[in-house]
Parts: C-alpha cells; structure tokens; sequence
C-alpha cells in the first residue's frame, strides 16, 4: 500500500477550501451535507482521541497533527495523545475520547466507544468519493466509470451498485474485475467500446490512468488516488471539473459513519 508521505500534509486546509469550491459547483452541495446525507448522522460534540502508531514504517510527520486539525475543523475536539500504541490507546480513553482514531501501515480506522460503530478509512473514502461522483449536477445519464478496484475502488463500486447506478469498472487485476462483476454486478469498461462517461471515479496509486476515450466534454473526476490519475492536458481539453484531496474528505466520511 502507497503511504501517505509529510508532503502530501502540506497546506490541507488549503486544498480542502478549494475542493469545497468543486465540490459546491459541481454537486450543489458541502461535504458536511453529504456526510449526513450518506450516513444520516449528526455531530454530537464528541471528543476524538488520536493515538500515534509506530509499527511498521512508524509515525509519518504530522499524520496524527493533521488528523487533529481536520477534527477541530469539523467542530469537534479533537487530542493527539502524549504516548504512542497501547499506552496512547489507554491514555485516550483515560482521558474521556468518545472516538479513538489510529492507523498503522494496513488500516486506519475510527471506533466510537459509546455506540460500538467502527469504519475503515478505505471504505468511508471509497463511499464520499463515489457519492461525491454520483451527486454530479450535469451527468448524462446514471453511467459511471470506476477505475481502480482495490480497497477504496470496491467500496465505492459497491455503494454506487447499491445506490442503482449503472457501474462500469476496470482494473488490470482479473481477479479484482472479476470479483466485482459477480459480487456488484458492475460491467467490464471496454478500452475500445467508444463510450465515454461524465461521471468518473479514479482509485489507483498511478498516474495517467484516465485515458482520452474515456472523458466527455465537462466530465466530474473524483479520485483519492495519489498521485493524479488524469493526465493535465486531458483535464484542459474536456474542461474536466476534478475532486482530489489527501485526507480530510476521507476522515470526514470516516467521522460521520460512527456518529
Ligand atoms: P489498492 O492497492 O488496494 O488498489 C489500487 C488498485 O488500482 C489495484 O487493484 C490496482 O490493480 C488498480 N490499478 C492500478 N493501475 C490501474 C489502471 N491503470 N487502471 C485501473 N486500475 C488500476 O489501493 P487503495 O487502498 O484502494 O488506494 C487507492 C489510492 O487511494 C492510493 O493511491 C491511496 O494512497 C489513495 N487513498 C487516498 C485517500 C484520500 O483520502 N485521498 C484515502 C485512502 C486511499
Ligand atoms: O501514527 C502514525 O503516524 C502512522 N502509523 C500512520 C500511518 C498511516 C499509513 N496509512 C496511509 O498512509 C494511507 N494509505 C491511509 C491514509 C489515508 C489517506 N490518504
Ligand atoms: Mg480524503
């Protein structure tokens, strides 16, 4: 798994404020509505403890300072706690958190200990991504592209299934592709079909995924993946409108799943 690096951290308020723009024109919508939309879930004032892990490839530089800010901002209160890994574990809850987040180098996760809820960060990014997607304001038609069928690109395959859009997928993984034909019912995106979508969803690690056949003019890109997918002289020539964000949308969605 690509792990978050200390550049990817830089300015996050910065780049959330512009991706609240997109997300605005293209959807109508703020994050926070769409959060309680997905969820039908609400703050509640609830503390957030957030614990630093070191297995792995250890603590990554202002992950857990990130993580505070990004909980403060969505007006919670939110504390990095002194000690790492267990001790953290059992200093937050000492210190009355109502939700513990922590990651290691596999997940990330949130766990409310009031109402026992839990949620993976793939997941809830695979669901706010595709949602966001799906909420396109000048979409054709209820066809949407997924590329990349890993942990967030099923999640949101999958949501998208469930909300009755018609899912095209691709993913150079056959057993990926295949998984999510027979579970999702998602449908095989031919390179050479000729069909284009205005809807795209990009959850891949690589650069250049998005291809030229595959746009139409004024097309939504909503991707986590890091680095870019969509090639720059493809985003000019189609005009494409572009949700791309590190981490605070996908902690967002993470929140408001256990509230
Ligand atoms: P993953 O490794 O589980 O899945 C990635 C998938 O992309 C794989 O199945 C791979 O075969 C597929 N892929 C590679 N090249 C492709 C191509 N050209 N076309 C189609 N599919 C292709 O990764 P993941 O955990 O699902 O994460 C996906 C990306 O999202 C990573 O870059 C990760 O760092 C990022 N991420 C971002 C956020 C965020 O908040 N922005 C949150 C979680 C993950
Ligand atoms: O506590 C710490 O500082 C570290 N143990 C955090 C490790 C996080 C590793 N995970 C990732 O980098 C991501 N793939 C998951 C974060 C999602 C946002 N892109
Ligand atoms: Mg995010």
């Amino acid at each position: 798994m690509a792990l978050l690096t200390p550049e990817d951290l830089e300015n996050l308020l910065d780049k959330l404020e512009y991706n609240e723009k997109v997300i605005k024109k293209v959807t109508g919508f703020e994050i926070k509505q769409i959060c309680e939309e997905t969820y039908g879930t609400f703050p509640d004032s609830e503390v957030v403890g957030i614990v630093p892990v070191t297995s792995g490839n250890g603590i990554i530089d202002n992950f857990t300072a990130s993580l505070a800010a990004i909980v403060n901002h969505f007006g919670l209160k939110g504390f990095v706690t002194e000690h790492t890994d267990i001790s953290g574990y059992n200093e937050a809850v000492s210190r009355r958190a109502d939700i513990i987040m922590m990651a290691d180098d596999h997940i990330f996760i949130a766990h409310n200990l009031k109402n026992g809820k839990i949620s993976t960060n793939h997941e809830c990014t695979g669901i706010i991504y595709s949602e966001i997607a799906a909420r396109y304001l000048h979409a054709d038609s209820t066809d949407i592209l997924v590329i990349g069928l890993g942990r967030v690109g099923y999640a949101g395959a999958s949501h998208l299934a469930k909300k009755g859009f018609n899912v095209y997928a691709c993913d150079p993984n056959i057993e990926f592709l295949e998984k999510a034909v027979k579970e999702l019912g998602v449908k095989p995106y031919e390179r050479n079909s000729g069909k284009k979508f205005s809807m795209i969803m990009e959850a891949t690690p690589c650069k250049d995924t998005i291809s030229e056949g595959m746009v139409s003019d004024r097309c939504l890109v909503s991707t986590p993946g890091i680095p870019c997918g969509l090639p720059e002289n493809i985003g000019k020539k189609y005009k494409v409108d572009m949700v791309m964000e590190p981490l605070v949308i996908g902690v967002a969605s993470m929140l408001y799943s256990v509230f």
